[in-house]
């Protein structure tokens, strides 16, 4: 998700949550994932099992390709019986729509790492800070084990959520599939429905997700009782979901465009978020990843239709930290360059994004609804005149807290007539809306994120796959 800049003209709008997208297909021929194999994990278990079943020769060997689905059917049948007590069984793939939970497909529970890259300078010459230090911040341990496996666990589950995404939203689907689509695989492979009280704090959506075409740059989401959209073969759709275990978001996005007219937009924002990556690291100063960005998307044009545009990086929206149950922590990392000289800094997970577009490279807000997210400081209960204003704050408490929702996430816990309730809490500043975010009529827009966590030794790019 993306965040707006705080010079934005909307001052009750600074800290709209970070907007993600990022295509699969970006850069890399169409088509391409459809002949890769295996489940887009990065180093996760069984992985290695999964690609093997590529091998011809071995599928027929009937040990292995437990539940490969193409190629030699025959004998599938028999092979699919999994040997029993096979301490490390092989991984199974993931089924289409998602929907094995990945404790079944990964037996041992063991997450690998997303990518690790080194820092580019030695930040040796700061003082670290200790483990305890950082509670105190409120950031966490970064070198925790059961963090980091739950961290590499959700985005797994991006992973295996994008690929369906990646190889099935095609023209002719609508917005509410491919939303709701993603919001059950997550949900799924997470083995959490999240229909009890409590139960989506401890996993589920990060926030609600984003499907944003054309010149909507970000923060569309379909709403139940809309007229719904039907994707088109000329559309450029910005893909942002986010998953969550105890409150710990994978934030990542990407862009998805059936035709190749667009290629150039997709590249020119993929190599500058790419850049934002590389370029990031600890004692590494904001400015100077947002020169890095800027300069990367600028090197860029597309021709659409005839006419050539200059890639505009987005200049209202930015890269985002991460805090707990926050998609939306205090830095920004704009993708223009700017003067401000504050420091990423060890233990710190940033949402890295950039936004680029054909139009003006800024955004206005659009009437309609993307999201609702409780303000910081919303009180414990609330006591209105209109019930149901009370009736939807009970439910957003125990079920969200302070992450980002949908009102699709409210229509399946059973909630019903609660835009009323939910106007009343915006309008007392308890909850904050968030609308749509759109470019000029007729232009074009692009966007990809990933997740990174600053480690003492390496910083992790944990939402990494071979997509994107
Ligand atoms: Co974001």
């Amino acid at each position: 998700m993306g965040s707006k800049t705080i010079e934005d003209e909307d001052p009750g709008r600074q800290d709209a949550p970070p907007f993600n997208g990022s295509n699969a297909a970006g850069g890399e021929p169409r088509g391409n994932h459809i002949a890769r194999d295996g489940d887009g994990c990065m180093g996760s278990d069984g992985c290695d099992e999964g690609d093997d079943d590529d091998d011809e020769a071995q599928a027929a060997s009937a040990t292995t390709a437990l539940t490969q689905t193409t190629g030699s059917e025959t004998n599938n049948k028999k092979k699919r019986k999994r040997p029993k007590k096979k301490k490390k069984s092989a991984a199974s793939k993931q089924s289409s729509p998602p929907r094995i939970p990945l404790d079944e497909l990964f037996p041992s529970g063991e997450f690998k790492p997303g990518q690790l890259m080194d820092y580019n300078a030695s930040h040796q010459t700061t003082v670290r800070a200790k483990a305890e230090e950082f509670r105190q911040a409120g950031r966490p341990n970064l070198e925790d084990s059961e963090f980091l496996n739950n961290y590499r666990k959700s985005a797994e589950i991006h992973r295996q959520v994008r690929r369906w995404v990646q190889e099935t939203a095609k023209p002719g689907s609508t917005l509410t599939e491919v939303a709701v689509g993603i919001e059950d695989g997550v949900r799924a492979l997470l083995g959490n429905q999240g229909l009890e009280p409590g139960s989506s704090l401890r996993s589920g959506l990060g926030f609600p997700t984003g499907l944003s075409l054309n010149n909507c740059v970000a923060h569309y989401t379909p709403n139940p009782g809309r007229k719904d959209t039907v994707l088109q073969y000329d559309d450029v759709m910005k893909v942002d979901f986010g998953v969550q275990i105890n409150g710990w978001i994978v934030d990542s996005a990407f862009t998805m465009a059936f035709n190749p007219t667009y290629d150039n937009l997709l590249a020119a924002v993929k190599d500058a978020t790419n850049t934002g990556i590389k370029t990031a690291g600890i004692d590494v100063r904001i400015c100077d990843i947002s020169a890095a960005i800027q300069e990367t998307m600028e090197s860029y044009e597309v021709e659409i239709r005839g006419k050539v545009y200059p890639v505009k990086p987005v200049r209202n929206l930015c890269g985002h930290d991460i805090k707990h149950y926050h998609i939306h922590g205090e830095k920004t990392i704009p993708f223009l360059k700017h003067s401000d000289e504050t420091k990423m800094e060890e233990g710190e997970i940033f949402a890295i994004e950039t936004f680029g577009s054909t139009g003006r490279g800024y955004t206005r807000e659009e009437s309609g609804i993307y999201g609702y997210g409780l303000s910081d400081d919303a009180p414990s209960r609330v006591n209105f005149p209109l019930n149901s204003a009370n009736r939807v704050f009970k439910t957003i408490k125990e079920n969200f807290g302070t992450l980002v929702f949908a009102r699709r996430y409210l229509d399946r816990l059973g909630v019903d007539r609660y835009v009323a309730g939910l106007n009343c809490l915006v309008a007392n500043g308890i909850l904050e809306a968030y609308p749509p975010l759109v470019d000029i009529a007729g232009s074009y827009s692009a966007q990809f994120e990933h997740t990174i966590l600053l480690r003492e030794s390496c910083k992790e790019v944990i939402s990494r796959g071979d997509d994107y």
